[in-house]
């Protein structure tokens, strides 16, 4: 890279979650400086927010995790089958520790704007800390659920009890016991709260605007001689991963729902019960495609709920039947349909009784108040655009990222922006990240804007930027192949729809994470095409 001139530093690295750590540890090896920006006092992104109860990852500990250091994978002991939030975050510290990474950060800042200077070539970015850094790069590793949607309730200010967001939960453990407590939402968050928190409160009241589609996680402990195998083997299950549709290792069936008959068909569903997560909506190759394949899934999982459910009333009203399974991420839980068998736990259909406002004592619906000692928002976020929209960024020429995205994102790659140089996002929309193993397409995606860099280093270019084009094409390219699935028949965060105002695109890319990787490769042999250097 030529001379940095009067840049503080190379690369400056927004968020220190599994993305902003990884980004750090490759700027290292190319020789470049860095400056890391993260708002929480730690390390751990999501991992570091998400301590609600119950807080767990819905893909397997042996997957969901790093690959690039063999000496990491191998000596890291994971102790079940899905992990706990605080065993991730266990783990993301010990990375940081293990590679030195935190010297390069500043905790408890938070990056309030990012401005490219034409003329300097370089990028200002400024914090809510007051600092003004400069840098040759700016690469945003803002996470793409870490946006928290505020509920779009009046009254929230009058509440006299205690409220929570899933997504920004105290430090100190909240101790429900003898609470009434309302659970807002019954997305993952929802889902895998309130089961626990059921346990804890004398009353558990849950507000469900959707029912959601849950498959049993069947978490254990994982096994040591079943974790010894998977070690022994560990570069090649990684490498398998990586060709799949969303990097991970599911058991993706090359059938068609109706090339089998009906008794088999079922079956199928069943063992996929049985195992857990979310390969269920893998047992036929249509399901995600193919109404009546999608049909045929989700009544199955129907039935399950109705024979768990002992109320038929409020098994029915726990059913989901405005939306394809899956078309929603599904959820992968422990014990939550059983747990609206519990005498202290009770359901509320907001579709047909709507929160009107929250009031001094707790809720009030179109149908009655309701009286809480706390509240947990389950609501969800802004995802994927959501952290790069609270940031002013500018690029040529001053033009605003929010207004070019004024009608819906457009990126090349997922990574790239036209007018934005030397800008990158790591799972931005139009990247396939949030439809995948998350982990595996930071390690891609951070891995293209490595190798980017040392391109122009080796190169002596000084900036690089999408071309209009190939980002019109790529825009094209991601909702042809959404076009092509069920997904954009759902009010789903996919689909900017749980937020009010926000443009509905299909945000990430569909078109499988391998195929994904053969296009970034494909490009970089190409001498990066459909990218511009100057
Ligand atoms: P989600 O999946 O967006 O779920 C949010 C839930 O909150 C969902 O059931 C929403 O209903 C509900 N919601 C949102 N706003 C309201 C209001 N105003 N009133 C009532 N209910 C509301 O977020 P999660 O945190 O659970 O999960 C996010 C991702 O994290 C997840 O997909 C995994 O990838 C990990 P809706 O369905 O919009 O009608």
């Amino acid at each position: 890279v030529p001379d940095r001139g009067r840049a503080d530093c190379d690369a400056v690295v927004v968020g220190a979650g599994f993305a902003g750590l990884y980004m750090l540890y490759r700027l290292r090896q190319l020789g470049l400086t860095a400056r890391g920006f993260e708002a929480g006092s730690g390390v751990g992104g999501t991992w570091y927010w998400n301590r609600y109860p119950g807080a767990r990852c819905d893909v397997e500990s042996l997957q969901y995790s790093y690959s690039f250091s063999d000496e990491l994978q191998q000596d890291w002991e994971w102790t079940e089958r899905y992990p706990a939030q605080a065993e991730i975050l266990r783990y993301i510290e010990h990375a940081a520790e293990r590679f030195d990474l935190k010297r390069d950060i500043r905790f408890e800042t938070r990056v309030t704007a990012a401005t490219f200077d034409e003329a300097a070539k370089l990028w200002h970015v400024e914090t809510d800390k007051g600092d003004r850094v400069s840098a040759r790069f700016c690469i945003m590793a803002t996470g793409a659920l870490s946006a928290a949607k505020r509920p779009e309730m009046p009254g929230l200010e009058e509440f006299g009890g205690r409220w929570y967001h899933t997504g920004s939960w105290p430090h100190e453990p909240v101790d429900f016991t003898g609470q009434r407590v309302a659970v807002i939402g019954t997305g993952s968050s929802g889902i895998q709260t309130i089961p626990v928190v059921a346990k804890q409160a004398a009353h558990l009241t849950v507000f469900q605007r959707t029912p959601n589609f849950s498959i049993p996680a069947w978490n254990e402990p994982l096994a040591p001689e079943k974790q010894a195998a998977w070690k022994a083997n560990y570069a090649e299950h990684r490498a398998r991963a990586r060709d799949t549709r969303s990097g991970i290792l599911y058991e993706y069936s090359q059938r068609g729902t109706f090339d089998v008959e009906e008794p088999e068909r079922q079956a199928e569903y069943e063992r996929r019960w049985g195992r857990g997560g979310a390969n269920y909506t893998h047992a036929f190759n249509d399901i995600f495609v193919r109404p009546e394949a999608n049909e045929a899934a989700a009544d199955y999982v129907r039935t399950r709920i109705r024979a768990i459910v002992r109320n038929p009333e409020v098994a029915e009203a726990l059913v989901p039947k405005d939306h394809p399974i899956g078309t929603k991420r599904i959820c992968v839980d422990t014990d939550y349909y059983d747990s609206f068998n519990r005498d202290n736990v009770s359901l509320v259909d907001v579709r047909r009784t709507p929160i009107e406002r929250v009031t001094r004592e707790g809720l009030r619906t179109t149908e009655r108040d309701y009286p809480f000692d706390s509240i947990i928002f389950a609501t969800g976020y802004d995802a994927v655009t959501g952290a790069l929209d609270r940031i002013a960024i500018r690029g040529r020429g001053g033009e605003a990222l929010r207004d070019k995205w004024r009608d819906g994102p457009k990126t090349y790659l997922g990574i790239m922006i036209a007018g934005f140089p030397n800008f990158f996002i790591i799972t931005g929309p139009g990247s396939p990240s949030v439809l995948t193993n998350v982990v595996v397409a930071i390690e891609q995606h951070v891995g293209f804007v490595a190798d980017c860099l040392a391109h122009l280093q080796s190169h002596g270019i000084a900036t690089i930027e999408a071309e209009p084009e190939a980002e019109e094409n790529w825009v094209a390219h991601v909702n042809e192949v959404a076009d092509r699935t069920l997904f954009p028949v759902a009010n789903s965060w996919y689909m900017g729809a749980n937020v009010p105002g926000k443009p509905r695109v299909f945000l990430p890319y569909v078109g499988g994470f391998g195929n994904y990787t053969r296009i970034c490769e494909e490009v970089v042999r190409d001498n990066y095409r459909g990218f511009r250097v100057g």
